[in-house]
């Protein structure tokens, strides 16, 4: 079966589906990392462009499938947030418009079409900065074996899930293999020194606080989240990707019950068919059906609407 595409007039051709992009292909970039869902180029000496792909992880695997639009969900909504939060932080964007990056680039415009960003590069400092608003993940677990988080002395007979009296600053290191390491806020010091761990500290405070009341007001809690600092010419800067589903944890505020263990909105239908056909959890990952596909993507759309009140410029 043969057809002339030029008797399908795109114009008229609406795109109702769209095929994921699992990896990037530019064969005459320098790769500079790549984690489970970004692949990131050097740029010269002092740029580097993020991709953003379709990838999902599920129980620290990288599945065989991915999700149409993730990429896309999560590079628009972080540049919401460094939008929203550029009077309280620097950011290390110089722009995610396509028509503004180097011509080398150009003849790869629809693999980075609203999924990339260039920035600028920062030397990072090595730790992660996370702030928890509510008691979940590694900090639950630390509070049931101790009844502190990251040397902070909590209240006793908090239940899973419950927010805290106030913000806390739990700092990580990025462990090289495998999860991140949670460390104290001496310990940080010791790594980065006791001025620059008090400034990252209070900024981080401070911007999960004003990204949290935001969100609130739009039925979203931030439980927690991650961000990274880097040094340039301009100070410190706010790096990596900010305020998405996969450096925070999102719920949607009308279903939150404490005492329990929360749906993460986004990866709710993907890890109930992983414990549906009761995968192993070793390598490899397995593929998943196009309904689980196509209901996650859904997901990610509507969080990026729900929390951003704009729709998702495919
Ligand atoms: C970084 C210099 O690359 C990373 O993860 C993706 C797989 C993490 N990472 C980012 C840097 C940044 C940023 N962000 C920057 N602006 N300048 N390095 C280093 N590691």
């Amino acid at each position: 079966m043969c057809v002339d595409s030029s008797k399908i007039d795109s114009t008229v051709t609406t795109q109702t589906s769209q095929e994921a992009l699992l990896k990037t292909n530019f064969p005459d970039l320098e790769l500079f990392a790549s984690g489970k869902v970004r692949d990131v180029y050097s740029i010269g000496k002092d740029r580097l462009l993020f991709i953003a792909t379709d990838r999902i992880s599920a129980f620290d695997y990288v599945l065989a499938s991915g999700i149409p639009l993730k990429g896309k969900v999560l590079t628009q909504m972080s540049l919401f947030w460094f939008e929203f939060l550029k009077g309280t932080v620097s950011n290390h964007v110089v722009t995610a418009n396509v028509d503004q990056y180097p011509p080398e680039l150009q003849k790869y415009r629809d693999q980075l079409s609203g999924r990339s960003m260039l920035v600028v590069r920062a030397e990072m400092f090595p730790v992660e900065c996370v702030a928890r608003g509510y008691l979940s993940g590694s900090g639950w677990k630390e509070y049931k074996a101790t009844g502190s988080v990251s040397g902070i002395k909590l209240p006793v007979g908090l239940r899973e899930s419950d927010k805290l009296p106030e913000p806390i600053f739990t700092p990580a290191t990025k462990a090289t293999t495998g999860h991140d390491e949670n460390i104290s806020f001496a310990q940080m010091q010791n790594i980065i020194g006791q001025d620059l761990a008090t400034k990252l500290r209070d900024l981080t405070l401070k911007i999960y606080s004003t990204a949290a009341n935001y969100a609130s007001g739009r039925g979203i809690i931030i439980a927690d989240t991650k961000f990274e600092f880097g040094k340039t010419e301009e100070g410190i800067v706010l790096a990596d990707e900010v305020l998405t589903p996969d450096s925070s944890r999102f719920w949607p505020a009308d279903q939150y019950k404490p005492g329990a263990t929360q749906e993460s909105f986004d990866k709710q239908y993907v890890r109930d068919y992983l414990e549906e056909i009761r995968w192993n959890k070793q390598p490899p990952a397995p593929a998943l059906p196009v309904s689980v596909v196509a209901k996650t993507s859904e997901k990610y759309v509507d969080a990026y609407r729900k929390l951003t009140g704009r729709e998702l410029g495919k």
